[in-house]
């Protein structure tokens, strides 16, 4: 039988890890017949919840969910993790500076890195949900200096996901035939989505919509989605969340589809003109293993100004955190 494969998730008792622990554990994060062992790591106050969720998980009979583990401990967390999805971070609270904020979560995302560099399988695969989640993914990255750069990577997939589905319903058409969707950039409300490239039956999504509703509806409603969900639902995105993390994980290890690409955010190589070593979302595919940049597209005046805009805040971040001494 086939040896499972160890996904650690943190913040496992989070709203996020109550849609994503279930999915995983039915085989969607890997594919069908690929066995799982889970390992949750949580805070020592909400590690009791965790067991709760593990209890259900238990209950739901999953073939393939080959065993539980529970810790407050990095390091046993992340012992032989294969996959780790690093959710729990510290939101930010009132009065919270950015500093401050940045700071909190170099604590808890720098020891997650030590221990990820210590003790996590060879093949270990990172994606950071938690925000400030291209920085912590930074600092994540900074402290597993024995892991290959290109395992960090920070999660753009369900920004990515809410423009393929706005679009998709301003030219009413079904989500699938939105094809090479690009976020650029920062998960924040500077990131950009572009239409430029975005094709929908095999025409530039661009030409096909009005500028001012590019501009003034599409680009604020896809990065102020989170904001309206909160709005809306009184808590923020979760089930769309775990969904994003399960299609770029699965994404990731099993590749991309043909004639199409996705958006993750993934160290930057210094294409399109984004510093090297930034964790900046780019159109990317992978061959089943390690993410691509995809190479060779025109970038025009706008969304040059776009991408820019957003990647100096990342350049920002990054100089922010390094000035702490989280790098
Ligand atoms: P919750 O507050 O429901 O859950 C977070 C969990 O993390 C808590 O159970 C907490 O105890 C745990 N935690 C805190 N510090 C920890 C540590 N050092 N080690 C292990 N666990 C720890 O938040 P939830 O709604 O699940 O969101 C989790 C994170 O995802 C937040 O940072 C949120 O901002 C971020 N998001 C990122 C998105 C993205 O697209 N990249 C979208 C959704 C979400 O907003």
């Amino acid at each position: 039988p086939q040896t499972p494969v160890k996904v650690t998730v943190t913040g496992a008792a989070g709203q996020i890890g109550y849609a994503l622990l279930f999915r995983i554990a039915s085989g969607q994060l890997l594919g069908q017949g690929v066995p799982v062992r889970l390992s949750l790591l949580e805070i020592p106050q909400a590690v009791k919840a965790a067991e709760g969720t593990a209890m259900e998980l238990d209950d739901c009979a999953f073939p393939l969910l080959a065993g539980i583990d529970i810790s407050d401990d990095p390091n046993v967390a992340f012992d032989g993790a294969n996959v780790g999805l690093l959710v729990g971070a510290r939101p930010r609270t009132k009065g919270m500076e950015r500093g401050d904020l940045l700071e909190a979560n170099g604590g808890i995302f720098g020891p997650q890195g030590k221990a990820i560099n210590d003790h996590a399988a060879d093949d270990v695969r990172v994606l950071v949900v938690g925000n400030p989640a291209n920085t912590n993914a930074l600092i994540a990255q900074a402290h597993a200096p024995d892991v290959p750069a290109d395992r960090f990577t920070a999660m753009t997939r369900l920004d990515h996901n809410r423009a393929l589905s706005q679009l998709a319903g301003k030219l009413q058409v079904a989500v699938a035939d939105v094809k090479k969707m690009t976020i650029w950039g920062n998960h924040s409300a500077t990131q950009y989505p572009d239409l430029y490239h975005a094709e929908v039956g095999g025409k530039i999504a661009a030409e096909q919509v009005d500028d001012s509703w590019l501009r003034d509806t599409f680009i604020p409603t896809v990065a102020k989605r989170g904001a309206a969900i909160i709005e809306a639902r009184g808590a923020s995105s979760a089930a769309s969340a775990a969904n994003a993390a399960i299609d770029h994980v699965y994404d990731w290890i099993n590749g991309t589809p043909q004639g199409d690409w996705t958006s993750a955010a993934i160290p930057s190589d210094g294409s399109y003109g984004v510093p090297e070593g930034l964790i900046s979302s780019f159109p990317v595919v992978s061959n089943g293993g390690a993410w691509e940049i995809v190479q060779g597209l025109d970038i025009d005046p706008f969304s040059r100004e776009r991408i820019d805009a957003s990647v100096a805040e990342l350049a920002e971040e990054r100089e922010a955190v390094s000035r702490l001494g989280l790098l």
